[in-house]
């Protein structure tokens, strides 16, 4: 036990040293001595003891049944493992319990908690944790300072009910919880919380890997990027796509859901939204005292939670998402609850009528808008006829093409044509566009939906008709831009080309 400690305090003085050199502030506490174990008093030493079942994401133990408090023992354990955090890409974790976000854990408003931190053996590191729910120094950190190998105990009685964050808060803590130190412990309230149907556990918490997202191969963590704020990957349950297709959590038509949602960080926020849904309830920053009603989006902060309560009505995949998009489209926080059972028509249809808009177009048929066609045509016919307009140079219509591109299509496609991967197709070099042009100037008059395959890519999204934003001759401008550019070579597209596409349609 004298060597134990010896070999703790020489671990805690490098942990302080460690956090004074590179952090220049001590948010975490040193590691104090083992003090023997409390005397409980009689009424407390009386109760019932039980082991803590712990679950891991998305899972949440049980409902706690019993209305009265119970000597808790806990059992958590640290594990440092290798995981995918992408497809291609693995992570070495640091675990509460072998995944991220750490086990759940759910005990009742009044318990008394025999809390044991067991650092395994093949462990680099020390550790310790500071549970958001314990009054007392360092939320418990300073009576778990655990080296690898050894095991601590404390304990604390939950005295405020509500969802808490845990997390590691060993120097260099943003470090221990980027590398996924986290989780969530519920203190049910003395009454329980009320009934749903389904309970779900989910964490964002983000990644600042050396390589950036989607860079294959074991990734360690950057601490440059952790304090410039710059993750390449901002996920829930510690992965991307830990929540899609197979994974997805579930319920059926008509049942009530709850989500523990909770954000590790170590730093970004969350704007927590599901697509589709409407929270019947929020219980802001997780305090169980006022759930707010309808809500959309509910802001979470950096070692915070919140629980989500709603009914789903209607069959379908809703997308959890931090609605900072870009985060859940090119970062990973995106996440999928697919609800089963029978649609119900009124309170959502599905898409009813899929019909042709023509815009503009649709006034054609009028006698003034025939008369400014006849005389557009007249003005068409006599550039054409003059020379000096008509042999407007390539070079003048490309440049003229490039401020339609950068003022429009760039948005999707990129500034250097190369599109975005699963989202929008190339135009530079790309097999679509040069194997047939009267079909490219279709695609930029009608627009394009459905599954077409650049490159031997497959991409299903939808391209805006531009008929009614463009005249030919921009529509002629931007093409020949796009055939002029990024290695692509081609003649100009001309003006009376796009005019005989757009008259498809009559
Ligand atoms: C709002 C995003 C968006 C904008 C703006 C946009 N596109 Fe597209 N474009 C797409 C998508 C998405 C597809 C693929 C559609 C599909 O999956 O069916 C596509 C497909 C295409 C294709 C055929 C596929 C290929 O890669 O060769 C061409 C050509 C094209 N767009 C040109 C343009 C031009 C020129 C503009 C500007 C006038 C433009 N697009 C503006 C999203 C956009
Ligand atoms: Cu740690």
């Amino acid at each position: 036990m004298k060597t134990h400690l010896t070999h703790l305090t020489r671990l805690a003085l490098l942990a302080s040293l460690l956090t004074a050199a590179t952090l220049s502030t001590s948010a975490n506490e040193g590691p104090s001595e083992a003090k023997g174990k409390v005397a409980l008093p009689p009424a407390i030493n009386a109760l019932p003891i039980e082991e803590a079942v712990l679950t891991s994401p998305p899972h949440v133990p049980q409902p706690i049944k019993r209305r009265h408090a119970a000597r808790v023992v806990v059992n958590l354990e640290v594990r440092e493992l290798v995981g995918k955090l992408a497809d291609g890409v693995d992570y070495t974790f640091w675990t509460f319990g072998g995944s991220v976000p750490g086990s759940f854990i759910r005990i009742r408003e009044g318990d008394v908690v025999e809390f044991h931190l067991n650092n395994h053996p093949s462990s680099k590191l020390p550790h310790n944790i500071d549970l958001h729910a314990v009054n007392g120094s360092g939320g418990g950190a300073t009576s778990t300072f655990t080296a690898p190998g050894h095991s601590s105990q404390f304990t604390f009685q939950a005295l405020n009910p509500g969802l808490f964050v845990y997390h590691c808060a060993t120097a260099p803590v943003p470090m221990h919880i980027g590398n996924g130190m986290y989780g969530l412990i519920l203190v049910e309230p003395k009454d329980g919380l009320p009934a749903v149907d389904r309970e779900y556990y989910v964490m964002q918490g983000e990644f600042y890997t050396t390589g950036s997202y989607g860079e294959e191969g074991l990734q360690s963590f950057d601490m440059a990027k952790a304090i410039d704020e710059r993750p390449p990957y901002i996920v829930f349950n510690g992965a991307v796509g830990s929540l899609v297709g197979d994974k997805a959590i579930a319920a059926q038509v008509g049942e009530t859901v709850r989500i523990f949602f909770g954000v590790g960080g170590p730093n970004i926020t969350s704007s927590f939204h599901v697509i589709g849904e409407i929270f019947d309830r929020v219980y802001p920053e997780a305090g169980l005292s006022l759930p707010n009603h309808n809500v959309q989006t509910t802001l979470v902060p950096s070692g915070g939670a919140t629980m989500v309560e709603f009914k789903v009505d209607v069959p379908g995949t809703f997308i959890l998402v931090d609605h900072s998009l870009t985060r859940a489209f090119n970062k990973g926080a995106l996440g999928m609850l697919k609800v089963t059972g029978p649609e119900d028509r009124v309170i959502y249809s599905g898409k009813e009528i899929d019909a042709v808009y023509l815009g503009a177009q649709a006034d054609a048929g009028s006698a003034s808008q025939k008369r400014e066609d006849e005389l557009k045509a007249q003005i068409a016919a006599a550039t054409l006829a003059n020379p000096a307009i008509a042999t407007l140079t390539k070079e003048m219509r490309i440049e003229k093409g490039k401020q339609v591109y950068m003022g429009l299509c760039f948005a999707c496609h990129m500034a250097d044509g190369k599109g975005l991967p699963n989202a929008f197709p190339p135009l530079a070099a790309s097999d679509y566009l040069l194997a047939d042009r009267d079909r490219a100037i279709r695609v930029v008059l009608k627009g394009l939906t459905g599954a077409v395959t650049v490159n031997g890519k497959k991409y299903e999204s939808a391209m805006p008709p531009q008929e009614a934003v463009l005249t030919d001759a921009q529509i002629a401008d931007v093409l020949t831009y796009v055939y002029n550019t990024w290695g692509n070579t081609g003649d100009p597209v001309t003006t009376a080309q796009v005019k005989a596409i757009r008259n498809e349609t009559h």
